[in-house]
């Protein structure tokens, strides 16, 4: 195939309206939370393209026919993230507007193991519609009705993402006013005994750089992983990390950074020159556990025969 042309995207069509759907709806769902410019459609662009290109998997995308066009919208947006993915080339910042709100639906048939498909939904939505959770003198806090729809809807398993952005000093006010939100709109109901929790950093290489310059005890380490991360997020994000720790079930709360692979810099943008699916694999097999209960991929009897075998 050549570079430039598209493969075929396989899609069930589902009916539904957005808006007046998701107070009702049942399943899956992820909801990515962050500054602009924090990762959220990278995590998404780059989580898409390892289901249904870099794993062991078959992915389909399930259209959810919205009306007005948006279905062909959300066509046009995953085949351009394709598109430029493909190039090395980072996704565009999400358009601002309730409806510029996409959701995308996918099912994942792991190949191997354990082959319980998962079918799950993410929603893509400007940051700039996030970050006005944060109260101000001017302004009371305040969020989109489909993000407050998400979280009131208890038939929802509903994962919260909070991709921490390395390149703002905000993100501790930011989520921590995002969940006095949601305790102080869902009628008295904890989201924290019902939804999971995912702490995500983007941009390493960016995160490393603070850490070395804010804390300079951290200037031998090469890489950000491991330790890193949390310490990272103890330093910048105190607040993030205590609702972290503090959640309910520690088994649905998890902090990890976000690696795409390694990138080079042309003409002041970044481009990703070797794509690592390390991350985007860590983040689904959490996020399958989550759902379905297991992890999926080969059973511990598989791994343990080729094991033996080799
Ligand atoms: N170098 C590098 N840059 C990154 C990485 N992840 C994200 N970026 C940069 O950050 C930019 C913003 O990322 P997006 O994924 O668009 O952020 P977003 O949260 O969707 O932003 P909005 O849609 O505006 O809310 C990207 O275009 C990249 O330039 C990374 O791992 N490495
Ligand atoms: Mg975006």
């Amino acid at each position: 195939m050549a570079a430039d042309e598209e493969g075929p995207i396989l899609a069930t069509v589902r009916p539904g309206n957005l808006k007046e759907e998701l107070a009702k709806r049942s399943g899956n769902f992820v909801l990515s939370f962050g500054f602009p410019g924090s990762g959220k459609t990278t995590l998404h662009s780059f989580l898409m393209r390892y289901l249904m290109e870099g794993g062991p998997y078959k992915t389909e995308v399930v259209r959810r026919d919205h009306g007005e066009g948006a279905d062909y919208e959300t066509n046009r947006m995953i085949t351009e993230w394709s598109r430029e993915w493909r190039h090395g080339r980072f996704p565009e910042s999400t358009p601002v507007g309730e409806n510029e709100i996409r959701e995308l639906s996918f099912e994942v048939q792991p190949m191997k193991g354990v082959r319980t498909p998962l079918e799950f939904s993410i929603l893509e939505m400007s940051g700039e519609m996030m970050r006005t959770v944060i109260p101000s003198r001017e302004q009371k806090p305040n969020l989109s009705r489909v993000i407050r729809d998400l979280a009131a809807n208890e038939r929802l398993n509903l994962v919260i993402l909070l991709l921490v952005n390395p390149r703002v000093h905000e993100n501790d006010n930011l989520f921590t006013s995002f969940m006095s939100y949601l305790d102080a709109n869902l009628g008295g109901k904890d989201i924290r005994k019902r939804a999971k929790l995912g702490i995500v950093i983007s941009d390493p290489e960016m995160a490393l750089d603070y850490l070395k310059t804010y804390k300079p005890e951290f200037a031998h380490h090469a890489e950000f992983r491991g330790d890193l991360v949390e310490e990272f997020v103890a330093s910048f994000a105190p607040q993030t990390y205590r609702i972290y720790k503090e959640w309910p079930d520690p088994r649905g709360a998890m902090m990890m950074r976000f690696h795409v692979g390694a990138i080079e810099d042309r003409e002041g943008m970044p481009r990703l020159v070797t794509p690592d699916y390390g991350s985007a694999s860590r983040l689904f097999d959490w996020l399958y556990l989550q759902f379905t209960g297991r992890r999926p991929g080969p059973t511990r009897w598989q791994r343990m025969w080729s094991w033996i075998r080799t």
